[in-house]
């Protein structure tokens, strides 16, 4: 039977709009809208009990959030991260003054590849940006190592990773700061948002008072800052879609199974690998053999309606806007072969077997 609706690489998780509602009643109530209100402090709270992290700061996005990272270290220079991600990570790292250097990345976690970073480091290297990429956590421990050895840095971009682990710990408790996105398009969603999370207190207190225009208690400014700040309609939306955030994980870990089940034994495809701690299961990569296999099937897709992403194509690294002369041979050629499939909690087991259909074809 052919497909009615368009469904599209992920579709937000919503609690009900009435339980959503009911917080902004108390919004309305006491008008205020900004500037660290009562539901940005308990989202705040909430989330880090969720997680079982500490020092974590919300904020207006997970661009913005990477920027502070990088304001709150005091770091100018050379930025070691990684070609096979959003353009957002590389973005901050420029917008923040610094020079970004790209590491190419390990075929198979897909993540920056730690045996390949210490050739690329300089007298002007500050830090390393990994990206857990797709949620798979990075070879943290080996990153640690090579941060320690030469006094770098370490800011990951979680901007996937919420609900992430490694070594029984959530993920985003790893590096210097963690700074994570909680977009529409994420496994936790405050519409637009973001997080960074810090190894200690006087990092929270400094990226407080970045996303507060660099004001200190005092009003006094005592940070370059800007403005980042989360409003109280936005940590609304974010407490009540955290009902819903175990049921939402679970969901993503059985259609996740359900999809690598189904394509697992098809030569075609390959996938990508966890091989540190436990994913959050949030996006279904394929990668296929050659990039006309994937336009094929693609195609296929589109004209049932299934819209599928090529995250990420292409190869930041590539881009024209973005620094010239960095080849990285295994990035460039994955993000022309990988297609993320529509995997969100509200897609219907009809649809993900329409789509596991068309794959198989
Ligand atoms: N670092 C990394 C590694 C990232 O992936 C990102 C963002 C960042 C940093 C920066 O974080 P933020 O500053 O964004 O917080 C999306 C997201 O906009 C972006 O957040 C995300 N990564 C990136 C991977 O994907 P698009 O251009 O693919 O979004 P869009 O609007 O095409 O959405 C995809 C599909 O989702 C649509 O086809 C329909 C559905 N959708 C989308 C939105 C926004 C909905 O159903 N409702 C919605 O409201 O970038």
């Amino acid at each position: 039977m052919d497909n009615q609706n368009p469904v599209f690489v992920t579709q937000p998780s919503l609690a009900p709009l009435e339980e959503f509602v009911e917080l902004l009643k108390g919004v309305w109530e006491r008008g205020i809208l900004t500037h660290n209100g009562p539901l940005v402090q308990r989202l705040e709270k909430e989330l880090e009990q969720k997680l079982g992290i500490e020092h974590l700061a919300v904020n207006t996005n997970g661009t913005i959030a990477l920027q502070m990272a990088i304001r709150a270290l005091e770091i100018k220079g050379e930025i070691i991260t990684t070609p096979f991600t959003w353009v957002a990570t590389v973005s901050a790292i420029k917008w923040e003054g610094c020079t970004p250097v790209f590491c190419d990345i390990d075929p198979e976690t897909l993540n920056i590849d730690p045996a390949k970073i210490e050739a690329l480091i300089t007298p002007n290297t500050v830090a390393i940006m990994p990206v857990h990429v797709f949620g798979t956590p990075c070879d943290v421990d080996a990153i640690d190592a090579i941060a320690k050895k030469h006094n770098l840095k370490v800011i990951y971009d979680g901007a996937h990773a919420i609900g992430s682990s490694v070594n029984g710990k959530s993920l985003l408790a790893y590096g210097d700061i963690t700074a994570t996105s909680l977009h529409a398009t994420k496994l936790f969603n405050t519409a637009e948002g973001g997080a960074c999370i810090a190894a200690n207190k006087e990092l929270l207190d400094k990226l407080n008072r970045i996303r507060f225009f660099g004001h200190n208690d005092a009003k006094d400014v005592i940070e370059d800052g800007f403005n980042g700040k989360m409003t109280e309609v936005h940590a609304a939306l974010g407490l009540a879609n955290m009902k819903y955030f175990d049921e939402v994980l679970a969901d993503r870990k059985a259609k996740y199974n359900i999809y690598l089940e189904a394509l697992k034994a098809n030569p075609k495809f390959t996938f990508q690998k966890v091989k540190h701690g436990e994913t959050n299961y949030s996006y279904f990569p394929v990668i296929f053999e050659t990039e006309e296999e994937l336009l094929a099937v693609e195609k296929k897709l589109n004209a049932q309606k299934l819209f599928p992403r090529r995250y990420f194509y292409p190869s930041v690294n590539t881009y024209t806007k973005i620094v010239e002369g960095q080849a990285c041979p295994v990035s460039e050629d994955i993000s022309k072969r990988i297609l993320c499939l529509p995997h969100y909690w509200k897609l219907t087991s009809d649809e993900q077997n329409l789509i596991i259909k068309i794959l198989l074809d």
